[in-house]
């Protein structure tokens, strides 16, 4: 458990019995009960005290294992059951505890109540994932990242089961088994496991033109975040808000990250796959673990329900977005995650997520990739987790819960008394309805009347001119990244009639310029006649902007012995109390020599630090420490790698001439100043490092340089 975040005393309020109002740490007080210290001494499960865990009971010491052993077949019978089926997508995540607090009342828009006052706070947990890759596959693949939250507020547990992409492939639910089959590894051969870069998936994308809008945003850099702590997060759907006097306006939700929006390169990604497949979920563990709590503002778009026709694409449909520059994001509140799982299985796995757990202000709209989500979530966690699965303790509410539901498999709750029905009077009528005026969840009588009909609207035909939108609001290098990213998933295609299709009857609808640069990378031609651009563009959709800290960031030093102390430990200190981090990586793992003589510790050998995982370089002055990196193949490898992914490069003193051995351009060693052009921050010998720290800085807060 962090140390740096208390949990509340023992003495838990059973949530059945909950008098008080939520807080922050209800929810931690509420798992506190069920939490277990690993004890002194070992029994089975029935209580008994085992002498001996490490031989089975035979038949002589040389003999068979006896039926009789109770112990032994407790222990393999548990141990053959402990998986439970993994999610059918999103199957590897990870998650963390934090709570909701709100920046103000809502009341104009909601009557939820953890939007009602200035401050309130209510716990939360925090699932992300990636979608398509197997329990067991790396993090940074190229795709979708889910955002599922649980907020357990004094009026039920709400789940908003969103993704850190704010549209989605498809239009209708009905299409989610075949877009699923086709990302997954193929069936004849379980190949390739997570990733979108293969026959099946480009076929189904190829032949559904709905799908264009959603691989812009997934062949972008934004399937490919730096950190979990450094996405947006999205509801996707409009959704719908209703007051306490029964207003109901339509409003799509909102995440951003505090520390900005950043994202790996794809060289890069791939990389860390082998190096730290679990890269992203130790960030967010080590961050928490250390007290860099993730933070993200929470806000909402909201459009009146006069105004739900007043758009040039339906708001119903998942596929689009409503720009913020039309409608901008009110921010009711702020999320921080700030405790992370004592129990992996028991919280991260078994957490049971449903869009259609929504508590009284929030409601749904007719987006029907939203309605077969409200079937299709409470069927998969029967099967996964089990029918109790709302007893368990990551999953039950911190207020009461009195229903009828009684009985099935893993049954925890003892319900007293002989009455399981209503109406009845021998329990007093209890648990009764809540009259008006309780705040009982009422659906919001929206006015419905049409003909049963099997289509989709008219008014979802358009499915290119905001893919358009978010290729014309990219900055240059994001551009390339989507050329290059669409160039390698087809060039990862084997059928010929497949990237036709995707280039002729998807890019070129988009853009002329990007179907044919795509084109000119996998060898085709572009045959069909582009699409006039419309022109328009969207700034809030380019990730082109500076974070303002940089907090969580990892710089990378390079040095041997004879290496400039002062300058490792003069930037360390300074990066560390911007909360940063900064590792002196040497040849081997212990301590080198400064160039006076001093200790100075290695954090990390260098077989051990790839530079994928860094966001930035330094190194520093002292002649000999100079001489011996220059000398290193993995060093000068090292710089090169994170020169080609566009990564601040700093040097200081004899540092500089390091930097010639390696395939670095543009260098101005002779300079009397520190001089910072482009991420590349060089200082002669006499420089200080405070200007070399504020140059590193300013340039990590760019975070990268592609030009
Ligand atoms: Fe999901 N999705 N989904 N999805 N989804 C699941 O539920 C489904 C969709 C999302 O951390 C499953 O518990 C259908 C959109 C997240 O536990 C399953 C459709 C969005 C998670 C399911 C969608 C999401 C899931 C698998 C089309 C963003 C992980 C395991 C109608 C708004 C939750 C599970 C966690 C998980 C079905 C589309 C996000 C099978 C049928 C759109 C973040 O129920």
């Amino acid at each position: 458990m962090s140390e740096t975040v208390k949990r509340p005393p023992a003495n838990a309020t059973s949530p059945a019995n909950a008098a008080s109002p939520v807080d922050a740490t209800s929810k931690d007080r509420d798992l506190q009960r069920d939490l277990v210290d690993p004890g002194e001494r070992m029994t089975t499960n029935q209580g008994l005290l085992v002498s001996d865990d490490q031989n089975s009971l035979k038949a002589g010491l040389r003999g068979p294992t006896l039926m009789e052993d109770f112990h032994f077949r407790e222990k393999m019978t548990h141990f053959d059951h402990e998986r439970i089926p993994e999610r059918v997508v999103h199957a590897r995540g990870v998650a963390a505890h934090g709570y909701f607090e709100s920046y103000g009342s809502a009341t104009d828009i909601t009557q939820a109540g953890l939007f009602s006052e200035k401050g309130k706070q209510t716990p939360m947990f925090i699932r992300f994932s990636t979608v398509a890759g197997s329990r067991g596959s790396a993090d940074t693949p190229r795709d979708v990242r889910g955002f599922a939250m649980k907020f357990y507020t004094d009026e039920g547990v709400w789940d908003l089961v969103g993704n850190n992409i704010p549209i989605f492939f498809i239009q209708d639910a009905i299409k989610f088994p075949d877009l699923i089959h086709a990302v997954k590894p193929e069936p004849h051969n379980e190949i390739p496991q997570a990733q979108s870069a293969h026959d099946t998936f480009w076929d189904f994308a190829s032949l559904t033109p709905e799908i264009t809008h959603m691989l812009m945003w997934v062949m972008s850099d934004r399937a490919l975040p730096r950190s979990l702590a450094t996405m947006q997060g999205f509801g996707i759907h409009t959704f719908r808000f209703v007051t306490a006097e029964g207003v109901s306006s339509f409003v799509k939700f909102h995440l951003k990250p505090k520390k900005g929006i950043h994202s790996l390169v794809w060289d890069e990604a791939q990389k860390i796959a082998g190096k730290d497949p679990d890269f992203n979920r130790r960030d967010l563990f080590d961050a928490i673990e250390r007290g860099d709590y993730p933070e993200w503002e929470f806000g909402v778009q909201v459009v009146p329900e006069e105004d739900e026709m007043k758009f040039d694409f339906d708001i119903l449909d998942p596929t689009k977005i409503i720009p913020e520059e039309d409608v901008p994001v009110r921010m009711l509140g702020k999320i921080v995650l700030n405790r992370n799982v004592d129990n992996y299985f028991a919280e991260t796995e078994q957490v049971a997520f449903h869009p259609g757990h929504v508590v009284p202000g929030i409601d749904f709209s007719n987006d029907p990739l939203l309605q077969g989500r409200l079937f299709s979530y409470i069927d998969t966690q029967l099967r996964r987790v089990g029918p109790n699965f709302a007893e368990l303790p990551i999953n039950r509410p911190v207020c009461p819960v009195h229903n009828n539901q009684r009985d099935a498999m893993a049954r925890q709750t003892i319900n007293k008394g002989r009455v399981s029905y209503f109406p009845n009077s021998l329990g007093n009528g209890c648990p009764a309805h809540s009259p008006e005026g309780m705040k009982a969840f009422v659906s919001y009588a929206e006015k419905i009347d049409g003909v049963k009909i099997r289509q989709r609207s008219p008014s979802f035909g358009d499915h290119f001119s905001q893919a358009t939108l978010f290729w014309n609001s990219m900055a240059t290098w994001e551009k390339d990244h989507i050329v290059a990213a669409i160039s390698f998933e087809l060039n990862m295609v084997e059928t010929k009639a497949i990237q036709e299709r995707v280039v002729n009857e998807l890019l070129a609808n988009v853009d002329g310029e990007l179907a044919s640069r795509v084109a000119k990378h996998i060898g085709l031609q572009v045959t069909a006649a582009s699409k006039p651009n419309h022109g328009k563009s969207s700034p809030a959709l380019s990730m082109d902007k500076p974070a303002d800290a940089i907090t969580g960031r990892k710089v990378a030093i390079l040095a041997a012995d004879g290496v400039d102390a002062d300058q490792v430990t003069g930037l360390k200190k300074k990066l560390l109390a911007e909360g940063a981090l900064a590792e002196v990586i040497a040849k081997t793992n212990g301590t080198i020599k400064g160039r006076n003589g001093e200790a100075v510790a290695v954090d990390r050998a260098a077989p051990n630090a790839a530079s994928v995982i860094y966001d930035a370089v330094f190194v520093p002055g002292g002649a000999e420490s100079a001489a011996t990196v220059a000398k290193m193949g993995a060093a000068i490898h090292f710089l090169n790698e994170a020169y080609a992914h566009g990564k601040p490069i700093a040097a200081m003193g004899e540092g500089v001439e390091v930097l010639g051995k390696t395939a670095i351009e543009g260098l101005s060693s002779s300079a009397s100043s520190v001089t910072s052009d482009k991420g590349l921050i060089v200082a002669p010998g006499s420089a200080g490092v405070s200007g070399v720290f504020d140059a590193l800085k300013e340039a990590m807060k760019q975070h990268r340089f592609f030009d």
